[in-house]
């Protein structure tokens, strides 16, 4: 958000301040201060003007302004109502060069899921992408897939909505899935160049506009609407934090993990490997106990089974 105007909002959120004031404290004209508070009633700010002066009544609901005012940590958001795909932008912001930045979107007319898959994203939920650029091996990517599960369960907490992680990229209300996350990288000489970690959460969403294929629900169907812009915050600022410790990821990841202790049936590019989901192992690696033996399992899609008889 443009410097000045965090600083009005700054202000005005611990109390109003009139316009000579705001002036005065910021060293710039009233007819600035004047501008600036127009440009946040555009953006869906409303602030009132009394005798006490300009007063923050409320602030909008989703949008870049709404969850840049207060977000903890340096990401800059860039936001559409009705875009494509996040990570496809994400993809455009990282061949120029940026980084730090998180795409939102209100509609994805074109999401996507791994393998291509298509991603159902309607209006009023939390379609988003975050762009990095870590100095880290790329062996070391599907870390941040696992960091950013850890952080949406997170950023759920706070709705009283009890969610859990399905290995690697699932996160499920019960056994319905209410958020999927879909990384990409670029990599040169053994290095990230940049990542893409995109997160779709069924949050303000109707059900009824959601795939039926397999269990999924939203936020708002299991406790009611939600505020989207306090998750996304938590959110962001939760993924910030635990990708600065990438040690401390997988110990997360354990507490809120759905999968281990369970049977598994895991689809790989090589074949099933069924058996017991028995713990994770950096980068991202699902170990599991087959009859045959310890199998370390990189990617696939991960049934849960009823545990053995
Ligand atoms: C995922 O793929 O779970 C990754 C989803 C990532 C979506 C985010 S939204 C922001 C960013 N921009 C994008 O374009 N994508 C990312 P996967 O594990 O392959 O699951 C895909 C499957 O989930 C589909 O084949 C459907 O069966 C199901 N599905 C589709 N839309 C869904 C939804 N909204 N909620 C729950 N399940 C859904």
């Amino acid at each position: 958000m443009q410097k000045t105007r965090e600083q009005i909002l700054e202000r005005l959120a611990s109390e109003p301040a009139t316009g000579p004031n705001l002036a005065n404290d910021l060293g710039i004209s009233r007819a600035a201060v004047w501008k600036h508070v127009e440009a946040l009633r555009d953006s869906g700010f409303v602030i009132a003007s009394d005798d006490d002066g300009y007063v923050l009544e409320s602030v909008p609901e989703f949008g870049a302004d709404a969850v840049e005012f207060g977000l903890d940590v340096p990401f800059e958001i860039e936001y559409h109502e009705r875009i494509e795909s996040t990570n496809a932008r994400a993809r455009e912001l990282a061949g120029a060069g940026d980084e730090n930045v998180v795409v939102l979107s209100d509609t994805q007319t074109g999401g996507r899921g791994r393998l291509d898959r298509e991603w159902v994203s309607p209006s009023g939920g939390i379609w988003l992408s975050v762009l990095i650029r870590p100095t880290v091996p790329t062996f070391d990517a599907p870390v941040f897939t696992l960091a950013a599960a850890v952080a949406t369960v997170q950023a759920l907490e706070e709705t009283g909505v009890d969610a859990g992680i399905k290995w690697p990229n699932d996160v499920l209300v019960g056994n319905r899935k209410v958020a999927g996350i879909l990384t990409e990288m670029e990599g040169e000489a053994d290095r990230v160049s940049w990542l893409v970690v995109g997160i779709g959460i069924n949050a303000n969403v109707d059900i009824g506009k959601l795939p039926t294929d397999r269990g999924v629900t939203s936020l708002e169907a299991e406790t009611g609407p939600v505020d989207r812009r306090a998750i996304t915050q938590r959110l962001l600022s939760a993924f910030y934090q635990l990708q600065q410790r990438p040690d401390d990821i997988l110990t997360a990841w354990r507490t809120h993990a759905v999968t281990l202790g369970q049977r598994v049936r895991v689809t790989t590019p090589d074949g099933e490997v069924v058996g017991n989901a028995v713990d994770i192992e950096y980068p991202g690696v699902l170990l599991v106990e087959t009859e045959t033996g310890r199998e370390r399992v990189t990617v696939g899609d991960c049934e849960h089974l009823r545990p053995a008889a």
